[in-house]
């Protein structure tokens, strides 16, 4: 069994070193452990660190790429140095190594694909009420999204994926991988677990989002669009649906007067409001019918890749 955890990495010279320290160098049931660093065009001492510490894989990117990017040639480069598990981990020291054991405890009894440390959120003292009041929103977003009832902590970014998760999911988005791995899951039918950890004082702010308002618009458009590029259907249809019912009202009350009393010119607004409402949801329902015929494609071309992957 060949464990691989991945570091991706922007600026973290001040952190790194005591991240790859506390990886643990053995695991029950563990072979080998390597570790991989995706420099994502950092301009500080990252790169010289990880090189004088003789890390055995590194990625480095000419530029930023950003960390969904990033996360996606960490995976494929994992596959194709043979790991069977692949661990993420965060290059700030956020995560303590000394979790990554029980991390991927429930890959190895085979009870679990993607298992995500749960931060527990609640309990970190650190964290202000609006981080954790928006931590606990985006998590209840993501469970109604992806149907994942048991998700604790939907954000965080220290997980780990079995072989078969690796093979099973492309990440698209530019932005972050968390979200989108989290609705490929549960569209791939692939096992979610969380396993409760602690994690260290921040040592920097964070460097995906300047704002909480930044978090919430990027984190909020990112799931969207994975939604509606998993589950068009549901999205479109639901929502034209709405479109529909509120198109309805207006029309029948034009129809009332037209048929049921002498007044008939006077409703004629009723009828442009809500025949536009339902046109509109005529298209939200192409769309749908639209997405999930793409959708069709995108898994034959997704059979593909996972073919290409395991070759
Ligand atoms: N590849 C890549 N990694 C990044 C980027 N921004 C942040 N990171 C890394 O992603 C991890 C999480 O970033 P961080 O700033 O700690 O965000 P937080 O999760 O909000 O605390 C860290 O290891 C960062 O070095 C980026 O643009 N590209
Ligand atoms: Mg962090």
């Amino acid at each position: 069994m060949k464990l691989i955890v991945q570091i991706p990495c922007l600026n973290e010279a001040k952190t790194i070193a005591t991240v790859i320290n506390e990886i643990p160098k053995k695991i029950q049931g563990i072979d080998s452990i390597e570790i991989l660093i995706i420099d994502d065009g950092s301009v500080d001492q990252t790169i010289a660190i990880v090189k004088s510490l003789n890390v055995d894989h590194v990625i480095q990117n000419i530029g930023n790429k950003g960390l969904g990017i990033s996360f996606q040639s960490g995976m494929q480069y994992a596959l194709s140095h043979g790991a069977d598990i692949l661990v993420n981990t965060d290059g700030d020291n956020q995560y303590p190594g000394k979790y990554i054991p029980s991390l991927i405890a429930p890959i190895l009894e085979k009870k679990a694909d993607i298992v995500i440390g749960n931060r527990q959120t609640k309990k970190v003292e650190h964290f202000s009420i609006t981080k954790k009041f928006f931590q606990w929103v985006g998590t209840k977003v993501v469970i109604l999204l992806s149907g994942e009832k048991g998700l604790q902590d939907a954000v965080s970014g220290f997980r780990a994926y079995s072989r078969d998760a690796m093979l099973e999911i492309n990440i698209t988005e530019k932005f972050s991988y968390t979200l989108d791995s989290t609705i490929q899951a549960s569209e791939k039918r692939l096992k979610l677990s969380s396993v409760p950890i602690t994690v260290n004082p921040p040592t920097r702010p964070s460097r995906l989002f300047g704002s909480m308002l930044e978090h919430i618009r990027k984190s909020g458009f990112g799931a969207l669009r994975t939604f509606a590029l998993y589950k068009p259907l549901r999205l479109f249809i639901g929502l034209g649906c709405l479109f529909f019912v509120i198109g309805m009202i207006p029309i029948v009350r034009f129809l009332y007067d037209y048929f049921f009393t002498s007044y008939t010119n006077g409703k004629i607004q009723s009828l442009i409001i809500g025949s536009t409402f339902i046109s509109i949801s005529f298209n939200l329902f192409a769309l749908g019918i639209i997405g999930d015929l793409l959708g069709r494609n995108r898994k034959l071309i997704e059979d593909i890749l996972k073919r290409q992957k395991e070759s």
